[in-house]
């Protein structure tokens, strides 16, 4: 049976790592160096909490730098992380090796498969929550559902059955840059706004003009790179979002509020590169940007 290694032990790392290990399945975790496998190991294993109930898995971890092969990789950490992160195992992986790329947004996932052009690559979108409380410990916040699949690539692999067996919800899809497309597509009509504004999700019900302009505007995107279908009622879905979610704050306001750096590139910066390369004129998309980038270096963030 392949091992699943697991590098970017956060909040979906641990998600995926936990369930598949208590299925039976064999999983190592990568961790980024010997101090930080010390306080793993300390902690006694990784922490998952589920409906307020917290139980402690003791996987198997080693250090990137550990030299035994790596036939399957699910990298978990975050989009800026990835390119670099996947680099650092280069050495390792097999001839065909297969990597998961669990990163929100567009843009990592070609950046990976540029720099080892040796692996096969799943790309995945996923709408599960989830949350760190502590060093190795994770709240499981939200269900959801993820999308897994090659562009084109109509035949799922035999190990999804493994998701199945570790309670993983997911579906196989030839469509995968569809989904990632939307998904980019309605992050970019909501969190840039709600970081903005200084709101939860409900509160862009103040400023539907705004809403519906960017969705306008995407969706002129979405037809110019070729996902026509990602961009058919791409307005009604966000408006839907902003309803069903209307309590909460988006993760890109999330993360402004915690000072931590945001994954504004994949998202806004890729649909405004890729507006650019066609030579498309998105306004109120370069404009958003803009204002997001000012917000950003006024805290001192990353405007990348
Ligand atoms: P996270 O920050 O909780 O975890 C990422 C982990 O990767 C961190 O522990 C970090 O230390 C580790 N890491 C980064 N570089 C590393 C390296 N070189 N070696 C070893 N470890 C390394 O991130 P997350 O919230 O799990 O998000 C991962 C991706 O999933 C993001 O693209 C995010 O947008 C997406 N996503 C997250 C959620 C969620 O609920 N958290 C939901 C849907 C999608
Ligand atoms: O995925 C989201 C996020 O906050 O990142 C939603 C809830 C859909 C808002 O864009």
């Amino acid at each position: 049976m392949t091992t699943w290694h697991i590098l970017g032990v956060g909040s979906l790392g641990t998600l995926w790592a936990t369930r598949l290990a208590r299925a039976g399945l064999p999983v190592r975790l990568l961790l980024r160096d010997a101090s930080s496998l010390t306080r793993y190991r300390a902690g006694g294993g990784l922490s998952l909490v589920e409906n307020g109930q917290s139980s402690l898995y003791p996987i198997a971890a080693e250090t990137a730098q550990a030299s035994t092969p790596i036939k399957r990789l699910l990298l978990a950490c975050k989009a800026y992380d990835a390119e670099e992160a996947a680099a650092s195992l280069a050495p390792r992986l097999t001839p065909g090796a297969e990597i998961i790329l669990l990163q929100n947004g567009l843009g990592s996932q070609q950046a990976v498969a540029e720099h080892l052009p040796k692996a096969s690559y799943i790309f995945a979108s996923s709408t599960e929550g989830a949350f760190r409380d502590g060093a190795f410990r994770v709240v499981f916040a939200g269900q959801g559902h993820t999308w897994l699949g090659q562009p084109g690539q109509t035949q799922a692999p035999g190990w999804l059955e493994e998701l199945a067996r570790a309670g993983i919800p997911h579906q196989w899809t030839a469509d995968i840059l569809g989904k990632l497309w939307r998904k980019l597509a309605l992050n970019c009509s909501i969190n840039p706004l709600t970081v903005l504004h200084g709101c939860r999700n409900g509160g862009l019900r103040d400023f539907p003009e705004a809403v519906a302009t960017l969705c306008a505007e995407l969706a002129q995107l979405l037809h110019r790179v070729g996902q026509a279908e990602a961009a058919e009622g791409l307005h009604e879905q966000v408006l839907q979002v902003i309803e069903a979610t209307a309590a909460n704050y988006s993760s890109m306001y999330q993360d402004v509020a915690a000072g931590r750096r945001t994954e504004i590139d994949y998202l806004l910066g890729h649909a405004c590169r890729e507006a650019d390369r066609l030579a498309l004129n998105l306004p109120h998309l370069s404009d958003l940007q803009r204002r997001l980038q000012a917000e950003l270096q006024a805290r001192g963030l990353p405007l990348n």
